[in-house]
């Protein structure tokens, strides 16, 4: 009886251990001039609202708080499509920013994160199929 609540024990500690890693199943790391940017979401690009969680480090490390960020998603033209292209409002969250990013269709979208700071815009961009 004691190994069966072990073994219990052993397995939902196994899973929610599973689940917290889950939470960042999607990981991109960019590189601009002066900072490290990381997104950071529960699941990789998919069509719909993709909640993304953007930190920003300088060269050093450390965290940058007091940047703007804008976040653009651009779709090139495609058969019968002209070019779409999307602005994503970027709100600050403690220490980091987030975004929803709402990819709302299938196809090849290029990712643009425009950090602003003292005047100075960076971009750091990516792209993906869906
Ligand atoms: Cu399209």
């Amino acid at each position: 009886m004691r190994n069966v609540l072990k073994t219990a024990a052993f397995f939902m500690i196994f899973f929610s251990v599973i689940a917290c890693a889950k939470k960042e199943a999607y990981k991109k790391e960019l590189e601009t001039q002066s900072y490290k940017v990381v997104i950071i979401s529960e699941k990789p690009p998919f069509v719909g609202i993709n909640r993304w969680k953007i930190y920003v480090y300088d060269k050093n490390g450390n965290p940058v708080t007091d940047a703007k960020l804008k976040i653009n998603g651009y779709m090139p033209p495609m058969p019968g499509m002209p070019e779409m292209s999307f602005n994503y409002p970027v709100e600050k969250v403690k220490d980091h920013y987030e975004s929803d990013v709402n990819l709302n269709m299938g196809g090849t979208w290029q990712i643009t994160v425009f950090i602003e700071k003292n005047g100075k815009v960076e971009k750091a961009k990516f792209g993906f199929n869906l």
